[in-house]
């Protein structure tokens, strides 16, 4: 997937190919997750995501999701038509280092702030990193709600992810 991520950065292959490696992917993942979870092999971080409420778009996010369980990030998808209640709610619970937002509409990119002010509310934004893409939202955007992270594809995402961990350390 890693090599997939840099073609498909570089115009060499496009989505439907993605789509089946990641397709691919999630076959030998199957195989081999028991024999992971055996092992013991250590998650690097928690990353949880979801489309914002509204929103039915995830062919991007499920790249996200794929990718970022690639790198070795435990995943917890959410979905799509994500609430802010909902968002809030699985911080509590899981308590991910990591939550992704995605947004496809101008019009549903909004609850991203929403769901970062909801956050901030219930006394859990500083116990969280935040990332926000999906093909309207900009680095402007993401500066201007106050998320920690924003990412234009699915492999700069894994990079961030990293970058955001690391400043937790
Ligand atoms: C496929 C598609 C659909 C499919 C969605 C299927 C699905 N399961 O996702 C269907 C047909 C259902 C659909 C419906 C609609 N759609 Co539509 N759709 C698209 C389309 C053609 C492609 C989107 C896509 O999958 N791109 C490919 C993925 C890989 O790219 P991506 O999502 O941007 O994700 C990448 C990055 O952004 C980033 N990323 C994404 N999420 C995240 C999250 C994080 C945390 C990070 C770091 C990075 C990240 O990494 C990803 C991988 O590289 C776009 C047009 C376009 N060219 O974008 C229109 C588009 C998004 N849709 C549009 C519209 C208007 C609609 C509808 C309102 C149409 C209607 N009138 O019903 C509905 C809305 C339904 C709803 N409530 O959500 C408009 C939005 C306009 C706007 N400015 O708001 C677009 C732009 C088309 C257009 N030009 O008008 N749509």
């Amino acid at each position: 997937m890693d090599i997939v991520g840099k073609k498909f950065k570089a115009n060499e292959i496009y989505i439907p190919e993605v789509l089946l490696a990641a397709r691919a992917m999630h076959a030998g993942m199957d195989v081999l997750k028991p024999l992971v979870v055996k092992i013991g092999i250590k998650h690097i971080g928690k990353f949880a995501i979801g489309t914002v409420r509204g929103d039915l778009h995830d062919i991007g996010k499920n790249l996200v999701s794929i990718m970022m369980e690639g790198a070795g990030f435990e995943v917890i998808d959410l979905g799509v038509n994500v609430s802010p209640e909902k968002f809030v709610a699985t911080v509590k619970e899981h308590s991910p280092q990591i939550l992704g937002m995605s947004a496809l509409l101008t019009t549903t990119m909004l609850l991203m702030k929403s769901t970062i002010r909801a956050l901030e509310r219930a006394k859990l934004r500083h116990s969280v990193k935040i990332m926000v893409g999906g093909a309207p939202v900009t680095q402007t955007y993401a500066d201007e709600i106050g998320a920690d992270g924003y990412a234009d594809d699915a492999r700069s995402a894994v990079e961030k992810a990293k970058e955001l961990i690391q400043a937790r350390i």
